[in-house]
């Protein structure tokens, strides 16, 4: 079973080792070098990711950093929220009228306005060229969903990343929504993390963080990655969290009527009403996150084989000075939607200029790879909207 408490304790946790890390990196690639956002973490990052992860899940009870306060009035998530998001009901491309409504529908819709922001092939590791920076992973495959290469993440058992290649990154120009198309190949042997939580992989930061801001403790950070229960049963999570954006002088307490001047994924209220978790990094300093997942839609049988993932997430609107519940989160797997939230609220008005800005492709087991194993991925899109 899952708990989410934990899974979102890990997300912060975890993605705290990023945060230390990216601090400390202002260069691109050539000076980051050997630094990879997430191993590199340094001591620090180690020690903090170590700390998160620490109290969590087996260990429960053992709790001994700083014990999370979670939110109150969580509504425990399992298979509620894993399912089928509820109101959107069935339109597959989203164009229809989720209950959400506010004029989302268009742009998670079909073709007529989406704007390709960038694609890549992975034919080569001239990433740079192509505007990536930081470290994205340059070990190709042969093996391709198009062309001759793909990219190739080995997870070496006990380690956390693919083989210390480090993360990329790539801007896009500012938007309310944004889409992420990919194909995976994960080897036959492949079973992620062996925790309830990991591996992370993809992340969107916002023009409120730098360039090189490490995700775990921003003002917004959206999560996309596959997560396997066990070696047959995989899902796709979609979390966020923006710690920046915490009261720490309130945390535990709903400010959610009050002002706008809190966060949106846990310590001030969950307005969305998912479930969320807000916890102390170690530091003194809290995180919180939000975990949602699909329904298990990896199976053996997507193994060794090429899956199409897409992603679409929509920031909510503000009006009359308010974060408004019509933000969305949506995900596909070869062609099917398995995950739609269209009343999410990600942003509140404290931060109504918010806006998308940046992908990071960063892999990443915090306790290490359980054993040795790879993925692949080609034809990576990112777009205003599901093209
Ligand atoms: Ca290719």
């Amino acid at each position: 079973m899952r708990n989410n408490y934990v899974e979102t304790g890990l997300i912060a946790g975890l993605t705290l080792a990023f945060f230390l890390a990216g601090c400390s990196n202002g260069d691109d690639e050539s000076t980051d070098g050997p630094k990879n956002p997430a191993g590199n973490g340094g001591s620090g990052g180690a020690g903090a990711d170590a700390n998160a992860d620490g109290t969590m899940p087996e260990a429960g009870a053992a709790g001994s950093g700083g014990k999370p306060a979670t939110d109150s009035g969580t509504t425990t998530d399992g298979e509620t929220d894993s399912g089928n998001g509820g109101e959107a009901g069935t339109a597959p491309d989203g164009g229809g009228g989720g209950a959400a409504g506010a004029g989302s529908g268009g742009a998670a819709g079909a073709s007529p306005e989406v704007t390709i922001y960038f694609t890549e092939e992975f034919e080569d590791a001239e990433y740079k060229t192509r505007g990536w920076y930081e470290s994205l992973p340059k070990t190709l495959s042969s093996d391709s969903h198009s062309g001759s290469h793909s990219l190739e993440c080995t997870y070496n058992k006990g380690q956390p990343d693919c083989s210390g290649q480090g993360a990329g990154r790539h801007l896009f120009p500012e938007t309310d929504a944004v889409y992420l198309g990919y194909w995976v190949k994960y080897s036959s042997d492949f079973v992620g993390s062996g925790k309830p939580y990991h591996p992370h992989e993809f992340y969107f930061l916002t023009n409120k963080d730098d360039k090189y801001e490490g995700p775990a403790f921003t003002h917004l950070t959206l999560y996309l990655e596959s997560h396997w229960e066990s070696a047959s049963a995989g899902a796709l999570w979609v979390g966020f969290q923006d710690g920046k954006n915490i009261d720490q002088s309130r945390r535990g307490e709903d400010l959610i009527a009050e002002t706008e001047n809190r966060a949106v994924a846990g310590c001030n209220g969950l307005p969305s009403g998912y479930s969320g978790s807000c916890y102390n990094a170690g530091s003194g300093v809290y995180v919180n996150g939000v975990t949602l997942a699909s329904p298990t839609v990896l199976t053996p049988q997507n193994k060794n084989d090429w899956n199409h993932v897409e992603y679409f997430a929509k920031l909510n609107s503000i009006s009359a000075g308010r974060g408004q519940p019509d933000g969305i989160l949506r995900v596909w797997v070869n062609g099917a939607m398995v995950f739609e939230r269209t009343n999410a609220i990600l942003r509140t008005a404290q931060h109504a200029d918010m806006k998308l800005n940046q992908l990071l492709f960063g892999p990443w087991i915090g306790d290490g790879s359980p054993i040795k194993q790879s993925f692949l991925i080609d034809d990576l899109v990112v777009a205003s909207g599901r093209p």
